[in-house]
């Protein structure tokens, strides 16, 4: 078998390269079929990311579970409490979600400079909570 020509050579790297953009294309499309455009927090080996986010009143935040195991974003009056609550009427709970997104709407009356701790309701204590931060 003689070695491929050059020009053969350059459409087999084309060949591959639309093929691996293909195959990006179709994951990302698969697992989220519309790429969230506002603030995000991930969760992702039973931890949140970023711990701390900052929004704007009125904000929808996409929340993201990338484990397997359930979990929540679940606002609390304050740390340490473990059920929900709310601090200065903010409250929101995405309920216990695995694998998937869930959306959560910061109310456009909320106050500016308000924190609003938050847990996860399946694993409380067995994970480190995060706040929501409201511009
Ligand atoms: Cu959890």
């Amino acid at each position: 078998m003689s070695p491929p020509s050059p020009a053969r050579a350059a459409r087999l790297g084309l060949l591959l390269l639309s093929g691996s953009a293909l195959a990006l294309v179709s994951s990302c499309g698969l697992d989220t079929p519309v790429p969230p455009s506002g603030p995000v927090i991930t969760i992702q080996s039973f931890a949140y990311s970023p711990a701390e986010l900052t929004v704007d009143p009125g904000a929808t935040i996409t929340v993201q579970n990338l484990d397997a195991e359930p979990h929540s974003v679940t606002s609390e009056s304050a740390l340490d409490q473990f059920v929900p609550g709310a601090v200065a009427g903010v409250a929101f709970d995405t309920g216990p979600f695995a694998s998937g997104a869930r959306t959560i709407t910061i109310p456009s009356t909320a106050p500016h400079g308000t924190i609003v701790p938050y847990y996860c309701s399946v694993h409380t204590s067995g994970m480190a909570q995060g706040h929501v931060m409201i511009r």
